[in-house]
């Protein structure tokens, strides 16, 4: 459970630290009407702005705002807000993980919620280059940045990435689960979510150690065989929103999981949906959070 802060915020505000992309749903795009489906104030710093990401596209357009970054955050010291939570994902620059870091050092000190999903790439793009130089180059800053946020959430290539191992054929153990989560949870966070983990051949979990009760767990996923782009950052908003409401990390997690299999459910009733377009969620926005109950993916492992 979260702890008390000193923030006075009439609904929760979570400062939201990645790129806009105007095509192919990932990021902003995704993150703010999630967010703000879930009742929680969205307030953007981003990172760059793209005429769509770079997965499967090509000649897309990138605009490093970095400078723009410092700018905002001035601004808004200015103006004195306080944000209940920060919550990053892809980053345009090395420069602009020391503005982040920064930035999450001082929420922390003031009671905010620091979340990093340290987007560098999964095995799967590969060919696509978003696995670039550049990306290998932020590595040592995303690490860093893992040791200051409170909850990560790397898919199964930036778990490996950041803990140094070589990725593994799939499918991954237990034990092996087990060991990813706490070797990330030793980079320094409290709470750990491993996405797109697949268990066995025709399985799919999200991976996740509490470390208020030294728990791991996996949250089933539902399985599909086939690649979905953008579910990431569906799942650590969700995750997000949920945590500032209140929710456990399990909860949290069993309620992202949810959400990003109906998402999927919605998609696959489209087959003319490529895979760089993204996934459907619009459709499940409307009524996923006015539940009182949901199912419940979990299992301790
Ligand atoms: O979180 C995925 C993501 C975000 N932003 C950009 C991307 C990607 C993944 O391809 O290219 C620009």
């Amino acid at each position: 459970m979260l702890k008390e802060n000193e923030i006075k915020n009439a609904i929760p505000k979570v400062c939201a630290v990645h790129d806009l992309s105007g095509f192919g749903k990932v990021s902003l795009t995704e993150v703010i009407p999630i967010i703000s489906a879930m009742g929680i104030e969205v307030c953007p710093l981003p990172t760059a702005v793209l005429s769509t990401h770079t997965y499967e596209f090509k000649g897309y357009t990138f605009c490093d705002l970095t400078d723009q970054m410092r700018g905002i955050i001035r601004h808004w010291d200015e103006l004195g807000l306080k944000f209940d939570a920060v919550y990053s994902g892809y980053m345009g620059s090395t420069e602009q993980l020391e503005i982040l870091k920064e930035f999450m050092i001082r929420a922390k000190g003031y009671g905010a919620l620091t979340v990093v999903d340290p987007v560098m790439g999964d095995s799967d793009l590969v060919e696509s280059g978003f696995y670039s130089d550049k990306v290998i180059g932020m590595l040592d800053g995303m690490r860093e940045l893992c040791g200051i946020a409170e909850v990560i959430t790397p898919n199964v290539t930036e778990t490996c990435m950041l803990i140094g191992e070589k990725p593994r054929k799939r499918p991954v153990s237990n034990n092996m689960i087990k060991r990813y989560l706490k070797k990330l949870a030793a980079l320094g966070a409290r709470y750990v979510a491993i996405t797109s983990v697949m268990d066995s051949e025709n399985s799919m979990c999200v991976a996740v150690y509490d470390g208020d009760t030294d728990k791991c767990y996996k949250v089933d996923c539902g399985y599909v065989n086939r690649l979905f782009h953008g579910t990431g950052d569906i799942y650590t908003s969700v995750l997000t929103g949920a945590l500032l409401k209140g929710e456990s990390m399990i909860e949290a997690a069993n309620l992202a999981a949810g959400f990003v299999y109906k998402a999927i459910q919605a998609t696959i009733r489209h087959p003319e949906i490529r895979i760089r377009e993204g996934v459907l969620f619009e459709p499940v926005l409307s009524s996923y959070f006015n539940k009182t109950e949901y199912d419940k993916r979990y299992v301790e492992i």
